[in-house]
């Protein structure tokens, strides 16, 4: 690993963050100082495999920012690291219609998989990009071809931790053994208004130890120790998923605020100049050094190596499963709608009956739909019959037992249709679509087709109560 080299970047991505929050006197400055080293060694030691030339490569791994407001960490090594993102635009962070607003968005920003920015949903919406890579691996790798194995990373800090939605995604992803998530916790002992031990006391190595995980905690400033901490997580397929507690300091960088509250947010940005200084960056602002840019095109031709690789791999698993490959295309049928059953008006059936004759018939047109339920299935009706259970022993699986866990459910769903390979629906009361407000809110901020089957409260009297023309 060249350090040295990694040091600069490293330097540069923290003065690319300063300058773009100075200019616009908004934003985080925390999280992209404070993880500075770590995102280092993601972009430009082969910590993640990206090609930035082909942004939506199937088997890239995936990176969510579940720490969405520390945004300009993510446009500074998207930047850096040759993604299609321009310094100008790095330089219009935060303006209106710029690509680099003030928390990534979908669909916004070429590599920002995700829409984050209300802490624990980008971890949930990794646990469904880690469920769509598992499923999409058992459907569609053969004994001759491997199509898909790559990982989801996702870096969040204690308040995505703290926030419920995370911890009922933790508990999924431990129970299905998703050994191909890798989150890295951001553990610099700071949220917003103090720092954290004045709401949490939690051993967090312990919990996720508890939840079916392996953790370890590195300092989070050692490029050696997060290398060897990410290439272990990756290499082990041990049936559980990864959480690496990089201890680090948080706005490091600017002495007069790092380690404190004070350096989460632009607080900071006054003491700019100083700041670059004392980094040993340039004068000239928005600075990243031909070494620095030549070290990126480097990683960026083996990694282009490596993709040309996958897609003459590709090609020749298409042309040997030309039915495997039409349905990862996942074209919709063109009859689909008329192939949907029809029902009298004057029919005396309950409409969440009528709805599972309809799952029936659209998951038979349409393999790509997996169908979830919060343990309740049995009154939802959208158990996709011979559609297997998706678990540890089956991940081709398309019936996922979320438990009683909706807004997981929701933000699950959220990733999943994030990825793009399948079309995720879950399922539960309309009465508990509150539970997974957040998740809604953010499936139709960044315009998700995620299918949600809401029915009747049958308050516990099941199938065969009273309800029948709810
Ligand atoms: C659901 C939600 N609640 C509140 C916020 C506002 N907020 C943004 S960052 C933050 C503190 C997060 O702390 P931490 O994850 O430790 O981030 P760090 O201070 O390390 O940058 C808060 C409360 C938010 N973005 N989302």
């Amino acid at each position: 690993m060249q350090i040295d080299i990694l040091s600069q970047a490293a330097t540069q991505a923290r003065g690319l963050a300063i300058d773009a929050i100075h200019a616009c006197s908004s934003g985080h400055l925390g999280l992209p100082l404070g993880c500075a080293d770590i995102g280092a060694v993601l972009y430009g030691a082969g910590g993640l495999r990206y090609n930035p030339a082909a942004p939506q490569w199937l088997n890239r791994d995936r990176f969510v920012l579940s720490g969405g407001h520390g945004s300009m960490f993510l446009y500074s090594w998207l930047h850096i690291s040759g993604y299609h993102l321009s310094l100008e635009e790095v330089k219009n962070f935060r303006q209106l219609g710029s690509e680099t607003p003030g928390h990534p968005e979908f669909g916004d920003t070429v590599g920002v998989e995700a829409t984050t920015g209300p802490l624990g949903q980008g971890i949930g919406n990794a646990v469904g990009f880690a469920l769509s890579g598992k499923h999409a691996a058992a459907k569609f790798n053969t004994a001759d071809h491997t199509i898909f194995d790559q990982h989801i990373f996702a870096l969040h800090g204690d308040g995505c931790l703290q926030e419920g939605v995370a911890k009922e995604c933790i508990a999924f992803a431990g129970h299905n053994k998703l050994d191909n998530l890798i989150l890295i916790y951001d553990s610099n002992d700071v949220t917003l208004d103090a720092m954290a031990d004045q709401t949490q006391s939690e051993d967090a190595q312990a919990y996720f130890t508890s939840q079916g995980w392996d953790a370890v905690t590195i300092d989070g400033h050692d490029f050696a120790a997060i290398n060897d901490a990410v290439s272990k997580a990756k290499a082990n397929d041990n049936g559980k998923p990864k959480v690496i507690i990089a201890k680090t300091t948080i706005g490091k960088g600017i002495p007069e605020v790092e380690g404190t509250a004070a350096g989460h947010g632009e607080g900071g940005a006054k003491f700019a100049e100083a700041a670059r200084k004392g980094l040993g960056l340039p004068e000239e602002t928005f600075y990243v050094s031909d070494e620095v840019r030549a070290h990126f095109a480097d990683v960026a031709k083996a990694s282009a190596a490596e993709y040309q690789a996958w897609e003459d791999n590709f090609a020749a698993w298409s042309t040997a499963n030309p039915k495997l490959a039409a349905e990862l295309k996942g074209d919709l049928p063109a009859d689909l709608i008329s192939s949907i059953p029809e029902f009298d008006a004057g029919t005396n059936a309950a409409t969440r009956a009528s709805g599972g004759t309809v799952m029936q018939s659209v998951a038979q047109s349409v393999p790509s739909l997996v169908s979830g339920s919060a343990d309740l299935y049995g009154s939802t009706k959208n158990y996709i019959k011979d559609g297997g259970d998706f678990g540890p022993d089956n991940f081709g699986g398309r019936n996922i037992w979320f438990g009683i866990r909706e807004h997981g459910m929701g933000a699950i769903c959220n990733g999943i249709a994030y990825d793009g390979i399948f079309k995720a629906s879950g399922a539960t009361f309309l009465v508990f679509a509150d539970y997974m407000r957040g998740s809604i809110r953010l499936a139709s901020l960044a315009k998700l087709p995620v299918t949600y089957i809401f029915t009747h409260d049958s308050v516990g009297v099941g199938e065969d109560g009273p309800l029948t023309n709810q």
